[in-house]
């Protein structure tokens, strides 16, 4: 209530018969959310207004904001967890709901082919997203291509910089990587049972906050904007994003956004180093075909067909 109120003062008196509690409860849990860092100005007659939110995931607030979309049936919401990722895969087991993780923090946060993914607490929007298309599983790539520009147009409504793609699966700011995000699935011979889509996102770390390789490496949305980025704001917005794009894909084929996706890409003109499955070499990326595939030219000449693959700028 407070979050809605904001900025206006509201009383105790009428949190207390809004929620049909008492006024000592009420207090409890003012007192409460102020030992956790809620900024709350609390003036006798007056009443109580929020000043300013923690770095953390109220679901009492992520509940309203994200009410009016048609994505998925649930969200859970956590301080501390092993894995977004993880914990999805298992609770998508024995049921067919769609639904949506968050955690503040990541202690084992991973990437492709079990990477390391830093996910410092409060800084980050570190979730993963259980939907269920009724659709083949060699479709999974072209989900992966329109959940990227979901997710880049969301973060350039909060960045002064221009944001890229990198395909297949990298989200970038001037030549560094603010979100990386990975498509696994469950499947079986007669189609996708659950795609599960794990974002990692950078939103609200200073240069200081990366260390290690992540220093050259990685940035944040926040250092391409003029302040703090709104979490419930960014989040409203990216789910909004990737609920178009999902619409998109199922209805239209990748050539619907390819040209979109060509001039969004950062892989062009330039000497690039790839990986795929475990064999390296250098070339250059020549177009992006109908399917979704890069086309590479490599050093001697020859052409490349890549469905997959990490790629070195
Ligand atoms: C990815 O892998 O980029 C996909 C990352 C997906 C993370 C999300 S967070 C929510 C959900 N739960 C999970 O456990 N995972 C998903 P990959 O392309 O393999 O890139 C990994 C590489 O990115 C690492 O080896 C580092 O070099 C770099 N990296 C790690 N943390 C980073 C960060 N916070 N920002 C930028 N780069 C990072």
């Amino acid at each position: 209530m407070l979050y809605q109120y904001e900025p206006e003062y509201i009383s105790g008196q009428f949190i207390a018969e809004q929620l049909s509690i008492s006024r000592t409860a009420v207090k409890k849990v003012i007192d409460q959310l102020k030992t956790e860092g809620c900024q709350i100005d609390s003036i006798n007659h007056k009443g109580h207004r929020l000043i300013q939110l923690p770095d953390k995931w109220y679901s009492g607030i992520v509940l309203p904001t994200l009410q009016s979309q048609k994505l998925f049936d649930h969200i859970e919401v956590f301080e501390n967890i092993d894995s977004t990722q993880l914990h999805a895969k298992q609770k998508l087991v024995g049921n067919n709901d769609s639904f949506l993780i968050l955690s503040d923090e990541q202690t084992k946060g991973k990437g492709r082919f079990n990477r390391p993914w830093s996910s410092i607490k409060g800084k980050g929007l570190w979730m993963s997203l259980v939907l269920r298309p009724n659709v083949p599983f060699d479709m999974i790539t072209k989900f992966n291509l329109f959940m990227a520009l979901g997710i880049r147009d969301a973060i350039q409504t909060f960045s002064k910089e221009t944001v890229c793609v990198k395909w297949p699966n990298d989200i970038y700011i001037n030549q560094r990587k603010v979100c990386g995000f990975l498509t696994e699935m469950v499947a079986n011979s007669d189609g996708i049972e659950a795609v599960i889509c794990g974002i990692g996102i950078n939103m609200n770390q200073t240069a200081k906050d990366f260390s290690g390789e992540l220093a050259e490496k990685a940035t944040s949305i926040r250092i391409h904007n003029n302040d703090k980025v709104d979490r419930y704001a960014f989040l409203k917005t990216l789910l909004q994003h990737i609920e178009y794009r999902y619409a998109q894909f199922l209805n239209e084929p990748f050539s619907a956004i390819r040209e979109e996706y060509i001039a969004a890409s950062n892989i062009w003109h330039k000497q690039l180093k790839f990986t795929e499955n475990g064999i390296q070499f250098k070339g250059e990326a020549m177009d992006i075909d109908q399917n979704g595939f890069l086309i590479v030219r490599d050093e001697h000449n020859q052409q490349h067909q890549l469905m997959s693959a990490d790629i070195e700028i």
